[in-house]
């Protein structure tokens, strides 16, 4: 599948510019296990990298204007690379020219290059496509002008570029999306930013992806809104119990006896947080011990504190959940993603999928008209150079 898109890729490049790109970039999108909403409360996450990328071909111009062709947008924009850029209305540039902004800040220099990209990545799924262009741009401006900037360092200003367009996200896309190792996992520490790779062995269990094919306005404002609320929330807590900076240090008894102190959201998300930190540990271990069905009930545990306390759920994605949670094939579900639309992360039994998806698909067709998207997923390698072989 990938091979189709790197070589459209590259052709259309070889077409517009009349040479063949000097750099390919595979850049890819993530899921996420469990610990959602975490990375930006100090938490531990679950994502890995998939095998649905981005890819970019790059060439240097020897001019100061980057020309930058979005192929399946049939759209493209050029800029002086020694600017400070602006926002625009054309949201995908603006992902890029943040980045190019977060490069001049941090003191790296960059010249004219052509740059073409086409992707794989559904938007506005949770499959944070968004980081995968962030990374992808970075990484390729990396190797084009041999800038020597690590990976973490990648992570970090795609992250930086992201909260420039006006999310302020926490780093766990940019993270996984640059980091990924096919067939792992990665237990990702948002505080100390330490990491370790665990095997993706789901056992008997298909990881399959229903794509609620909806994104509901609200999520910009909204994230940005729980991360506000987190923030008092942690306030909150350190005032009254002082030997605690993070919620990873705070018990669930603790947010409890602060409830009067507590604006109602501002306890949910607190309690909903330190549980979910507990969850990531729990389901880790469940993980690395083989036992999937625990794995499993804790997604299902996750999808409710996200509905209820975290209340980043919608109608489509709640009746995902809820409805393959009395089918005995599939032993977890949840929301993935910042919510409010997107996709849901289920395990299914090997050898039932076909007709889990078949079931669903109908009972959501008939109940919101809208055709569910389906994706299986594989778990790829983070951020590389593609050599054609
Ligand atoms: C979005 C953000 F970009 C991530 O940083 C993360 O917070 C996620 O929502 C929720 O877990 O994808």
């Amino acid at each position: 599948m990938n091979d189709i898109l790197i070589h459209k890729t590259t052709d259309f490049f070889q077409q517009t510019f009349g040479s063949e790109p000097s750099k390919t970039v595979l850049s890819p999108g993530r899921i996420n296990i469990i610990g959602e909403h975490i990375d930006y409360n100090d938490g531990y996450v679950l994502p890995a990298a998939i095998d649905k990328i981005i890819c970019f071909a790059f060439e240097k111009n020897n001019s100061d204007t980057a020309k930058i062709v979005a192929i399946d947008l049939n759209d493209e924009f050029e800029v002086c690379v020694n600017n400070e850029q602006k926002q625009t209305d054309s949201v995908w540039t603006n992902y890029l020219r943040g980045v190019l902004n977060q490069l001049k800040m941090k003191g790296y220099s960059v010249e004219g290059f052509n740059c073409v990209f086409s992707s794989n990545i559904p938007v506005g799924s949770g499959l944070s496509s968004s980081a995968a262009l962030e990374c992808g741009f970075l990484f390729g401006l990396n190797e084009l002008f041999n800038l020597k900037i690590k990976p973490i360092d990648i992570a970090l200003l795609g992250q930086k570029a992201e909260h420039w367009v006006g999310i302020n996200c926490g780093i766990m896309d940019q993270f996984s999306s640059v980091m990924g190792q096919e067939n792992k996992v990665i237990k990702i520490d948002c505080k100390t930013l330490e990491f370790e790779y665990h095997d993706a062995n789901f056992s008997d269990y298909s990881l399959v992806l229903f794509d609620s094919n909806v994104k509901h306005s609200l999520f910009s404002s909204a994230y940005n809104t729980r991360r506000e609320e987190c923030e008092e929330g942690i306030s909150i807590i350190s005032a009254n119990f002082p030997e605690i900076s993070s919620f990873r240090d705070c018990k669930e008894e603790q947010v409890l006896s602060l409830k009067d102190k507590m604006s109602a959201n501002v306890f949910k998300r607190s309690l909903f947080v330190v549980k979910e930190i507990n969850r990531v540990k729990l389901a880790c271990d469940a993980l690395d011990s083989g036992n999937i069905e625990l794995l499993g009930q804790l997604m299902f545990e996750t999808h409710e504190g996200l509905s209820l306390d975290y209340e980043v759920s919608c109608a489509e994605l709640d009746f995902l959940v809820n409805t393959v949670k009395e089918d005995n094939s599939v032993i977890g579900s949840r929301l993935m993603g910042g919510g409010f639309g997107g996709c849901t992360i289920n395990l299914i039994k090997k050898g039932q999928e076909e007709a889990v998806k078949n079931k669903l698909s109908k009972l959501y067709q008939d109940e919101f008209g809208i055709e569910l998207k389906i994706y299986d997923v594989k778990i790829g390698n983070g951020t590389s150079l593609y050599i054609a072989k």
